[in-house]
C-alpha cells in the first residue's frame, strides 16, 4: 500500500496468531509478558514466534539465538555497534543493515534485567515526516555499506520503499549528498517520537525491523541485563 507521501507498507505476513498479526501490523512492534519467565521458556517462545513469522537467521556473531548484553568496547564483537559505542547510548539502527536485505523481524526476550536496566528505544521511520522529495533523495543517493570484503554500495531507502538501511556502525557517505542524506535521517531520528520499553523479566518484544529502528539507553558497567535475541527473515 502506497501513501500520499510515497511510503510503502510491506505486505502483512500471515502468522498463526491473530493477535501477533494485528498489533504488529498496526504499530510495527508489539510486547507481551510470559508468566513463566525462565530462560528455557523465553527461548522456546522466541523459537515458536520466530517460526510462525518466518525463519531464523544468524546475527553478526553467527548464532541463530544470541544473548545480548551491554558490553565495554573492548569485550564486544569487533563489527558490532557495541565495539563502537560500548556502554554508551546505542544509536537507532536497522538490524543487519550490512546485508543486502535486512532481516524483517527482531525478537527480544528479557532473561534478566540486572540493576538499573536500560530501556530499548523504538522509533517508526514512517512517522519522521519525510517529504516525498526527501524520500526520493534517500532512495537515490548512493552510500557505502561497510562489511569487510563484502562491502557494497546501496541507498538508505530501498527502491520499493519497504525498508530503511541505516546503521551508524556500517553505513558511510561517499560524497556530499550522502553526508546530507545521513544527516537528514539522524536529525529526524533525534526529534521523532520515541517509545522506550522498560524491561521486566519474561518480556517479549517483537519488532518489525523494516519499519521500526531500535536503540538502547546508556548502561552501567557490570549490568546483569540479558536479552535473548533472534532475527527473522521472511
Ligand atoms: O540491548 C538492547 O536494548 C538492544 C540491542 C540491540 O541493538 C540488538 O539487540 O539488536
Ligand atoms: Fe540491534
Amino acid at each position: 500500500m502506497k501513501t500520499a507521501s510515497g511510503i510503502v507498507t510491506p505486505k502483512k505476513k500471515q502468522s498463526n496468531s491473530l493477535e501477533v498479526n494485528n498489533s504488529l501490523y498496526l504499530n510495527g512492534w508489539m510486547h507481551y509478558k510470559l508468566e513463566i519467565a525462565t530462560p528455557e521458556n523465553i527461548s522456546s517462545e522466541i523459537e515458536r514466534i520466530g517460526n510462525s513469522l518466518g525463519r531464523r537467521t544468524a546475527g553478526r556473531a553467527g548464532a541463530l539465538e544470541e544473548i545480548v548484553q551491554p558490553l565495554h568496547q573492548k569485550d564486544a564483537h569487533p563489527r558490532s555497534l557495541s565495539a563502537q559505542y560500548g556502554l554508551n547510548t546505542l544509536p537507532f539502527h536497522v538490524e543487519l543493515s550490512h546485508r543486502e536485505l535486512p532481516c524483517r523481524y527482531v525478537l527480544l526476550g528479557c532473561i534478566a534485567t540486572g540493576k538499573s536496566c536500560s530501556s530499548t528505544k523504538l522509533i517508526d521511520w514512517r512517522n519522521l515526516g519525510f517529504s516525498s522529495s526527501e524520500l526520493s533523495f534517500l532512495e537515490q543517493v548512493p552510500i557505502l555499506v561497510r562489511n569487510g570484503r563484502r562491502s557494497f554500495y546501496s541507498t538508505i531507502l530501498n527502491s520499493e520503499r519497504t525498508f530503511l538501511r541505516y546503521d551508524p556502525g556500517c553505513i558511510e557517505a561517499i560524497d556530499k549528498r550522502g553526508e546530507i542524506a545521513i544527516q537528514l535521517v539522524e536529525k529526524r531520528l533525534g526529534s521523532g517520537i520515541v517509545f522506550e520499553h522498560k524491561w521486566c523479566q519474561g518480556d517479549i518484544l517483537i519488532i518489525d525491523n523494516w519499519r521500526i529502528l531500535h536503540g538502547r539507553g546508556a548502561s552501567k558497567s557490570g549490568s546483569e541485563r540479558r536479552l535473548l535475541r533472534a532475527l527473522i527473515d521472511v
